[in-house]
């Protein structure tokens, strides 16, 4: 019986057709950007305050992210956020976001900042309706942003926007072009959430093979696709994915750092240098910060995520854990629970009964059972493992 809790691959993977056949290479590393206080706070649902903001990077630092964006052009209350993480002594690289103009790139580095995200547009939609000018004046502008922020010694990130609706021979010239003003990454953001996977795995190839400048991936969860095309993106040769906590952000947000980080430990066996106990703190902060509720079926983190309810799961739980567990709870820092109702069946109800300190036979089984079925939601019965009692169960 398996009584340590570690995520091991071998044990919670099988022999899957997924992993089948994949060739066994060390996991190309990417690095990971948080945006909650950016993208997140174009969410509908999120607005913090000051100190709470810098909480949340002070957390998402000891987390462990590579870099943490905020964008100081929004207010004087944004302005004075930037420059107090600048001045945090965080490990995480702050990125100061803005429109790819002189004033706002002049406003990042009225905060100090040395690194900055600016954003152009490039499809021909945007271009046209939002922007109005023409392609030959988007890449004017851009170059100039770039080399203005440049003559200031600044680390650039020059992002696409809209680049997955844009004709790809003039993404792939604005992608040159921005890398001969001097851009030291680009970001390729999937703006309206219109990608599939492969298209997302094209999209990043195609610019990969054109510059040599690390690339970006920043995608909307319009479709629900956020996660598969940031993890078709890694596989294209992406260098850096964007995250929120929660997956919020602008309308229904994009990927989830908890999937995303997961995700890359399960599938790719890219163990990242972070702390992934403290994702189901991270996700319950934000929430409680921006007064909403984490939907209880939320992957990994979810007040569900780690409930087991049929009597035939619950059974096998017990025996061993990963049977219906990719990931033990304990590794993103969350619980695990069994629900006792309608679902229970024979073997659940004895171990309930049992729990109860009840000594029963075989029909006293049988008739608990019966009469937990006609139980319905508001008569679950839940309970919440202990460390002790997993510790017992596990090893009885
Ligand atoms: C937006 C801009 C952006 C920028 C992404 C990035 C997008 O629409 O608010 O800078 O990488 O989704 O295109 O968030
Ligand atoms: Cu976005």
């Amino acid at each position: 019986m398996q009584n340590t809790e570690e995520f091991d691959d071998v044990d919670r993977i099988g022999h899957s057709i997924e992993f089948n056949g994949r060739p066994d290479t060390t996991p190309r590393p990417v690095k990971i950007l948080d945006t909650t206080l950016r993208e997140g706070e174009q969410s509908p649902n999120v607005s913090l305050t000051m100190r709470q903001r810098l909480q949340i990077a002070w957390m998402l630092d000891y987390f462990g992210v590579d870099a943490i964006e905020i964008s100081p052009i929004i207010s004087e209350d944004y302005r004075e956020s930037c420059k107090k993480l600048l001045n945090a002594g965080l490990s995480a690289r702050i990125v100061a976001h803005g429109r790819a103009l002189k004033e706002d790139i002049d406003i990042s580095m009225s905060c100090g900042a040395d690194y900055v995200a600016m954003y152009h547009s490039v499809s021909d939609i945007h271009l046209k309706y939002k922007l109005k000018v023409n392609r030959e004046e988007a890449l004017r502008r851009a170059t100039e942003a770039v080399q203005y922020a440049k003559s200031h010694g600044l680390y650039v990130r020059m992002t696409l926007e809209d680049a997955c609706r844009a004709d790809p021979e003039y993404m792939v010239q604005f992608a040159k072009e921005m890398e001969k003003a001097g851009a030291d990454r680009l970001s390729i953001p999937d703006t309206v959430g219109i990608m599939r996977p492969i298209g997302m795995y094209r999209l990043v190839s195609l610019i990969r093979s054109n510059v040599k400048v690390p690339l970006d991936v920043h995608c909307h969860n319009d479709l629900g696709l956020a996660l598969a095309n940031a993890l078709a993106s890694y596989e294209a040769g992406a260098d850096q994915i964007h995250a929120t906590i929660g997956g919020v952000g602008e309308r229904v947000g994009i990927t989830d750092l908890a999937q995303l980080v997961i995700s890359l430990l399960v599938l790719y066996k890219l163990k990242l240098n972070v702390r992934y106990d403290m994702l189901a703190e991270l996700s319950g902060l934000l929430a409680t910060y921006a007064n909403y509720q984490t939907p209880s079926n939320s992957p990994l983190v979810g007040a569900n995520a780690y409930k087991h309810k049929a009597g035939t799961h619950i059974a096998a739980i017990l025996k061993s854990p990963n049977a219906y567990e990719i990931v033990p709870p304990s590794t993103v820092g969350n619980r695990r629970s069994l629900v006792f109702g309608e679902l229970l069946g024979k073997n659940g109800s004895a171990f309930f009964l049992k729990l109860l300190g009840m000594k029963v036979d075989d029909t006293a089984i049988k008739s608990f059972s019966k009469g937990m079925k006609d139980l319905r939601r508001g008569d679950l019965f839940e309970l919440e493992l202990t460390k002790e009692m997993e510790r017992a169960i596990l090893s009885e």
